[in-house]
């Protein structure tokens, strides 16, 4: 049906016809989407560790882990390989197929840190779990140094429209983003790409990164919605959350716009309910971070997960299901 195509060509006005729709139009067009190409209640469960967490050059204005802010975080050096491999081993033990390794750093340097790195990469992937990275930005050879590892996928967030990046993040530009995102493309690596909500932007801002991810060719195969997480001592700390209506019109938009890829609804999951949770998920988001601990801050706990997942009949998403380009 000519609804269900993937389009790589969306006009703004067309992602603004679909953002704006009335909600319920959104959410049951969304649902029939996801039905087309996804198993409704199939979750694909992530689950996150700081290797290397706090001490970050960049001036990101949500984030607890930039040197400019007082945020009270305790950071921590690179972590020994060993401790990455049991803590995945235990992601894995709780559930998780996918391990995503975060670093608070500006760029990837070629020393001693990345072939650690590298190495934690070989030993996560061969638990047979799928392994991704976020880790800043990335030349091509690094690209192609973590697939020859054996990394599945590179998270690299745009956050938010090309026109509000300034106002959030003044070290890096919109472009810097775009160039690292080729440079994983062309290495054969699967794109994780999304944005932050409730970071003072507009609607139009939303809408424009949704435009921006729905004519990326090929479509990012996972795409994060977060909300914010305020986080003390930064300058969006008093910052308001956006709402559960504006969360699920976001992530019904994105299913939408990117029928085949993995919808993830990332940070502030914990502050939702299971009824609001449930709605995300009908909505099509389809992808959870899965373990107690996001990066510095709480996640929704583990156990609470079990009984939501068992209270919707969720099923986990085998690993390497997702990995096709969309
Ligand atoms: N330093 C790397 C980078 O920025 O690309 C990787 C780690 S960074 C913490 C990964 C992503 O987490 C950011 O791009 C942002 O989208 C998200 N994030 C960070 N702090 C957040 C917060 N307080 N609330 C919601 N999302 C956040
Ligand atoms: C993404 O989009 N969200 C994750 C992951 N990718 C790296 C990070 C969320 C961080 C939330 C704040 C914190 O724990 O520091
Ligand atoms: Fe550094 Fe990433 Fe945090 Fe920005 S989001 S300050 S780049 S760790």
């Amino acid at each position: 049906m000519e609804r269900f195509i993937v389009r790589h060509d969306w006009t703004r006005e067309e992602v603004a016809t679909q953002y704006r729709r009335p909600l319920l139009a959104l959410v049951m067009e969304a649902a029939a989407v996801h039905r087309h190409y996804h198993t409704p209640g199939e979750v694909q469960a992530c689950t996150l560790l700081s290797i290397k967490t706090g001490g970050c050059p960049e001036d990101c204005a949500y984030c607890a882990q930039s040197v400019r802010y007082q945020t009270g975080l305790k950071p921590h050096r690179l972590l020994d390989v060993e401790a990455v491999v049991k803590a995945a081993q235990e992601a894995k033990a709780a559930g998780a197929t996918r391990f995503c390794m975060g670093a608070a750093w500006r760029e990837v340097r070629n020393n001693r840190d990345f072939e650690k790195v590298l190495e934690m990469v070989r030993q996560v992937r061969s638990l047979g779990l799928e392994v991704c990275a976020t880790l800043g930005m990335l030349t091509p050879e690094q690209a192609a140094a973590l697939k020859e590892a054996g990394l599945t996928a590179y998270n690299h967030n745009l956050d938010t429209s090309e026109a509000y990046y300034s106002h959030i993040i003044t070290t890096r530009t919109y472009h810097d983003r775009l160039q690292t995102l080729e440079a994983v493309r062309q290495a054969g690596l699967s794109v994780c790409c999304g944005g932050i909500l409730g970071l003072g932007e507009s609607e139009e801002d939303r809408i424009d990164l949704l435009h921006t991810l729905a004519t990326l060719e090929p479509h990012p195969e996972s795409v994060p919605i977060n909300a914010l997480v305020p986080i003390s001592g930064t300058p969006l700390e008093g910052a308001s959350a956006p709402t559960v209506w504006e969360l699920v019109r976001a992530i019904a938009t994105a299913r939408i716009l990117m029928p085949k890829s993995m919808i993830r609804l990332a940070a502030g999951r914990e502050k939702l309910s299971p009824v609001e949770q449930a709605l995300c998920f009908v909505a099509g988001a389809n992808s959870i971070f899965l373990g107690d601990k996001l990066l510095t801050t709480p996640n929704a706990p583990v156990s609470e997960d079990k009984t939501l997942f068992d209270l919707l009949g969720i099923q986990p998403l085998p690993a390497f299901a997702d990995t096709l380009p969309a």
